[in-house]
């Protein structure tokens, strides 16, 4: 056989093909075997194919791949299966409707006991006339399992008070080996003759297994044919100058394959959801504020925003503060100066915390615990430019909490935070730009709740009702940041700043259905999940969670 034939013939099968060529007799024999060859070496499962096609030539109606072909043939059912699907590619020669069949199967053990007869069989058939000692037969390769069913099948008896130990004999003459007997039974594919109950016991004793198979009801197709002549895939330039490609067959052109997915880089959800963040607030005229710092001062990350020295989130709890370097060296000392003042005695129409308040403690280096200290940062850089401008601000990066770890909290998140400065805004307008922010999100009905937070004042928790999860969801935070923050800074008097903020995690989570943030973000993440994640439209419906097949 010349290389690339997948598939040795059998002697049987080369015995039929020799057959199935005789009766051609324009061709000398050995020419005949070859040209059949020559016909099969074009399609993988050409032997196979062809010989289903002769079978289906003589029958009327339906084949079923397994019982009728492959055991037929004498072959494995995956290479009947192999032709199926390639004569299925030549489009109609042959139909193929997939069913799933069930039937018994002996398993390894029961092939075994069918072939060497029942452990309880043995037993019995091991014991002389004289009896057996019962330690020597427990030494028998079926003697446990089968002394056991012997006994309960009372074809044997132990006699305890024998000389040398417990002695077992023989009850009856002989014994029927049903369980052989009924094993070979469904070997000769007639299951069906077993009772419920037999057919249980011997799969309670794993000598029996119920199998699916998935099978192929095969028959004739619209173009039906037992020859099959090799269908062109490629129409060549010598095809178009000979013109031979008129009377060529060309396999159909299946305008639904799917292409091969090339192999490219996969964005992570979380960047696909912050892309899509990011293009709102561009859309919206906002900046970008830069983030690149994740170690931060407590004067930047607390102090600027007047958030008081003794506050519980500015301990170790809370805040993971930095040993190497400890301290922030570089602070423009006069704004500082400001913030001590207003944070000790007020100023600005504020009476202040009336603490005393420590530069060693502002000068602490931390992890930053929200990117509103990015906007501390912004928008003192912005007061240091006169005249003031209206500007628009927006950050998306990594915040780190030292919090309880759970299903949807770790040590770090990315914060989403929009920030627009302008001479007298008011809580209506921030309602307003969250309104406008959430619609575009996809999210349009909101409400909102009076929070704290030690920087803005008024301050408001944004919920909307998610229509998936049937109820209300907090999406977010947001507030006016307060003068005794805002005025240290430089800015004028009369302008107010309107900020808000969310997690990129939260929106992530539930618009690729994950619950789990480990399933997010993490070592334990599954790489399919982040290569099989879709593009995101945050402003089209929640995905509904990957059920495990699809998995
Ligand atoms: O993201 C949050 N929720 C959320 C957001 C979007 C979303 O989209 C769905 C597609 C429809 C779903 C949920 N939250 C904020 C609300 C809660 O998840 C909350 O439990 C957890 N919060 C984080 C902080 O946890 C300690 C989310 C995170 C958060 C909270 C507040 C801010 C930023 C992030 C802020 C702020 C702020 C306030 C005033 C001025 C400036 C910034």
């Amino acid at each position: 056989m010349e290389p690339g034939w997948r598939w040795e013939l059998s002697p049987v099968h080369l015995l039929r093909l020799r057959r199935h060529t005789q009766d051609d007799d324009t061709l000398s024999p050995a020419l005949r075997l070859d040209t059949f060859k020559m016909a099969m070496h074009t399609m993988a499962d050409g032997p196979v194919a062809e010989l289903l096609l002769r079978r289906l030539e003589a029958s009327d109606g339906g084949l079923d791949s397994a019982e009728l072909l492959a055991a037929e043939l004498g072959m494995e059912h995956q290479a009947v299966v192999g032709a199926v699907k390639s004569l299925q590619a030549l489009g109609e020669v042959i139909e193929a409707e997939l069913r799933s069949t069930k039937r018994w199967e002996l398993t390894a053990e029961g092939e075994e006991i069918a072939r060497e007869g029942s452990h309880e069989a043995r037993v019995f058939r091991s014991i002389p006339p004289e009896g057996l000692a019962q330690s020597e037969l427990m030494r028998l390769p079926s003697g446990k399992v089968g002394f056991s069913k012997a006994m309960s099948n009372k074809w044997i008896r132990v006699d305890k008070s024998a000389a040398d130990g417990p002695r077992v004999f023989r009850v009856v003459d002989s014994m029927e080996d049903e369980v052989q007997r009924r094993l070979q039974l469904v070997q000769g594919g007639q299951a069906e003759k077993l009772g419920e109950k037999e057919r249980s016991e011997l799969r309670k004793r794993k000598l029996l297994a119920e199998v699916t198979l998935k099978t192929y009801w095969v028959s004739k197709g619209s173009a039906f044919s037992t020859s099959i002549s090799k269908q062109e895939t490629e129409l060549s330039p010598e095809m178009i100058s000979s013109g031979s490609w008129r009377d060529r067959p060309f396999k159909p052109y299946n305008f639904l394959a799917h292409g091969v997915l090339p192999d490219s880089g996969h964005l992570h959800p979380l960047l696909k959801v912050r892309s899509q963040f990011r293009q709102i607030f561009l859309e919206m005229g906002f900046t970008e504020m830069p983030t690149d710092n994740f170690i931060e001062s407590s004067f930047w990350n607390f102090d600027a925003l007047f958030q008081p020295q003794q506050h519980p989130a500015r301990d170790q709890h809370d805040t993971f503060f930095l040993q190497d370097p400890a301290e922030a060296l570089q602070l423009p000392m006069d704004y500082v100066q400001r913030v001590k003042r207003t944070h000790s005695q007020g100023g600005y129409g504020s009476q202040g915390y009336k603490y005393t308040w420590k530069l060693d403690e502002a000068r602490k280096n931390l992890l930053r615990t929200h990117t509103t200290s990015a906007s501390a940062r912004a928008l003192y850089r912005l007061a240091q430019k006169k005249p003031f401008t209206p500007v628009k601000y927006f950050s998306i990066d990594r915040v780190f909490r030292n919090e309880t770890l759970d299903a949807t909290h770790l040590a770090e998140f990315h914060q989403i935070e929009g920030v627009v400065a302008d001479h007298g805004l008011t809580l209506g307008h921030l309602m307003g730009v969250l309104r406008e922010f959430f619609t575009k999100l996809g999210i349009t009905q909101l409400r909102f709740k009076p929070a704290y937070n030690p920087y803005t004042e008024p301050s408001m928790e944004v919920f909307s009702y998610h229509q998936g999860l049937k109820k209300w969801v907090e999406v977010g935070n947001s507030g006016v940041f307060r003068p005794e923050m805002l005025l240290p800074m430089g800015l004028p008097e009369n302008v107010s700043v309107i900020a808000w903020g969310l997690s990129l995690e939260r929106p992530t989570m539930i618009k690729y259905g994950i619950n789990n943030i480990r399933d997010l973000v993490g070592h334990k993440v599954n790489l399919q999940m982040v290569y099989d994640s879709p593009l995101c439209r945050l402003d089209a419906e929640p995905r509904p969670p990957p059920t495990q097949e699809a998995a």
